[in-house]
Formats: C-alpha cells, sequence, structure tokens
C-alpha cells in the first residue's frame, strides 16, 4: 500500500512555500542544539551530552560526610554525569544559594542533603517552576508539599534511634536499678538530630529505669562532643551511658571521659551512630560498646536515579539504604572491611 504524503504540493507555488518550510525548520533545529551547546538551553547544561547534577553538600562536619562526598564525586566520574558540587559549611543560607545559582546554570537534576528540615519550600518552588527535578540525599525536609521532590534517597533515623536503645535494653535487662544517660545530640533541627532522638526514647520511654538526664546539641563534631561532653561531666557524677548520635561526637566525648579520669566503655558505656573506621577501631579497644550503621556511600544510588530521572523514567519515592548494628565483640572482624 502506498503511503500519502501529508502535504503533496501540486503547484508551483506550494512548492516553494514548503521548501521555505523545510529550510525555517532545519534552521531553527540547528539553533536549537547551538543553544544547547551553549550550557545554558535544552536541560543540558554541558553541552557535551551529559546529564548535569548540582549536588549541594551540608559541609564537611564528620568522617561520615567526607566519605558521602567521595562517594558522590566517584560514582558521578563513573557514571558519566557531570557534577557541580558545592559545600555549604553547615550553613542553610549557602545552600539555599547553590540551589539558586543551579537553577540558573539550568542543570538536569538538582541534588542536595537539607542541613536542617525546614525552611526549603521557596527555593524548591523555584526549582520546580524552573522543571528541575530535585532529589534529597540523605536527609529529608519537614514540608506539606511532597511534589517539590521527586525522590528522598537515604536512612531510616527513627529506626536507627530504636536500634540504639534496643541494644541498651538488652544490655540491661537483668537490672532494675536506674541507668542515667546523657545525649549528645546532631545539628539543632537535622532530620538525623531529630530522628534519632525520637526512635531512642520511643524504646527507652517504655521502662521508667532508663533516665536520659542530660541532652544536649553538639553538631555532629568531634570538637564540640568533646566540649560538651566535658560539660555534661562537671554536672552530673553519676552517668552510666553515653548515646552520641554520631560517631565523631563519641569520639571527642571519649577524650573528655579519659581526662576525667574515667573509662568509655566500661564506667560509660557508649552508644553511638554511623560506624566509621576511627569508631570499630575505638571498639576493638572497648571504648565503644556499640554502633548502629548508618551508610555514607550513597553515590551509586543516586547517579542511579539520577539516570532514570534525566531518561523520563519514574523513580519510587522513597529510596532506603540497607545497614546493621555492631557490637565491641563484632568490630575485629568487621574492621578491615571498613572503607571510611
Ligand atoms: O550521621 C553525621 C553527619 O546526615 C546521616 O550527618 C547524616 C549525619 C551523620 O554529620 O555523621
Amino acid at each position: 500500500m502506498r503511503h500519502e504524503p501529508l502535504i503533496e504540493p501540486s503547484t508551483n507555488k506550494e512548492k516553494h512555500v514548503l521548501k521555505k518550510l523545510l529550510t525555517t525548520l532545519a534552521t531553527a533545529s540547528l539553533a536549537l542544539s547551538a543553544l544547547a551547546a551553549c550550557g545554558d538551553g535544552g536541560g543540558d547544561g554541558s553541552g557535551d551530552g551529559k546529564t548535569v547534577l548540582g549536588f549541594a553538600q551540608v559541609g564537611a562536619e564528620s568522617a561520615w560526610r567526607t566519605a558521602n562526598t567521595t562517594s558522590i564525586q566517584e560514582s558521578a566520574a563513573a557514571a558519566g554525569i557531570e557534577l557541580k558540587f558545592s559545600d555549604a559549611q553547615q550553613k542553610q543560607e549557602n545552600q539555599i544559594k547553590a540551589i539558586r545559582s543551579f537553577i540558573q546554570q539550568r542543570v538536569d537534576v538538582i541534588a542536595f542533603s537539607p542541613i536542617v528540615e525546614t525552611g526549603w519550600d521557596t527555593v524548591l518552588k523555584e526549582a520546580k517552576d524552573a522543571k528541575i527535578p530535585v532529589v534529597l540525599t540523605d536527609r529529608a525536609v519537614d514540608s506539606a508539599d511532597d511534589s517539590l521532590y521527586v525522590t528522598f534517597l537515604g536512612s531510616d533515623f527513627v529506626e536507627e534511634g530504636r536500634r540504639a536503645a534496643n541494644w541498651l535494653v538488652e544490655e540491661y535487662k537483668d537490672s532494675d536499678e536506674t541507668v542515667n544517660i546523657v545525649e549528645l545530640q546532631g545539628t539543632t533541627g537535622s532530620a538525623p538530630a531529630i530522628d534519632r532522638k525520637t526512635g531512642f526514647e520511643e524504646i527507652t520511654s517504655a521502662d521508667p529505669k532508663f533516665q536520659t538526664i542530660a541532652s544536649q546539641a553538639a553538631d555532629f563534631t568531634r570538637a564540640k562532643g568533646k566540649e560538651v561532653m566535658q560539660a555534661f561531666l562537671s554536672a552530673n557524677k553519676d552517668i552510666d551511658v553515653l548515646y552520641a548520635h554520631n560517631d565523631d561526637m563519641a569520639l571527642g566525648a571519649i577524650q573528655a571521659i579519659e581526662e576525667a579520669g574515667l573509662k568509655p566503655g566500661e564506667d560509660i558505656k557508649i552508644i553511638s551512630v554511623d560506624g566509621v573506621k576511627d569508631a570499630f577501631v575505638a571498639m576493638t579497644e572497648g571504648k565503644i560498646n556499640v554502633v548502629v550503621e548508618c551508610n555514607p556511600l550513597l553515590g551509586p544510588q543516586l547517579m542511579d536515579v539520577v539516570a532514570k530521572i534525566a531518561a523520563g523514567q519514574p523513580t519510587e519515592k522513597r529510596i532506603l539504604t540497607e545497614e546493621g548494628v555492631f557490637t565491641m565483640d563484632q568490630a575485629a572482624a568487621e574492621l578491615p572491611n571498613r572503607k571510611y
């Protein structure tokens, strides 16, 4: 069967009009690809056909964060994704600026790890209006409008808090005495600080023998962990357990405990979260009792999501990372496997 042409010019004039139309279309398409190659159009900021990802990182506050950054940089390179990376140095305003700059540069996808949970709606609406999809990694935002991001890839921090408390319940199952707990919280207002506290309290509040006698933010850093632990030690005579929301704060606190003439891991039992190499070393030395793992190596999963989005494929709204719990007696066997 012969296919009828959609437009069949019969007269010379019609032929001329059609020729002109085709030339105009060809010129327009050339112009469009040139625009895309300029780096500010067509949703391809690089011009060499690569997907461009703008990533706004929290900072470099902990070993976890450093491992997370390396993972993202290495996986982007391996996946052939062009990465524009910005470090907000633990300031929300810097992260907002970075996101605005990514919008201006018209990157294909924006990903970021929100320092705190709230205050993102305005800038996320700007990204949405510019039709640039946003992926949340590691930390979530607290927003009523979940259309402002495509997916959230990261850990379940509430569950991590529960796992930390479950170890405690097991450790003290045969004792009726009061257990005095001090807590070093992560950055105030951040998802891991809020959720790790919530999950821990959910379990410990079921038994009145568990008493949290002091709880304060130490910003996820070693220096602050040490400083706040010193304050806890001088204000409280009888601390049984330290629950630190991350390893760096626990490692800082260990210094304070040792300087006070006490034995970390014995006089004061230590529960921590993350699972970085130095924490495993501390466990093999008997100074940390248990570490709840939080995996920073999100890069490969993030690049998969970015590639899917760039290809117009659907993604799940929530992507969880898989994690375990490690106790002192398992530390030596696991230490050689720790990459960060
Ligand atoms: O636990 C801490 C880091 O958001 C899960 O941030 C992350 C946390 C991690 O500074 O070490």
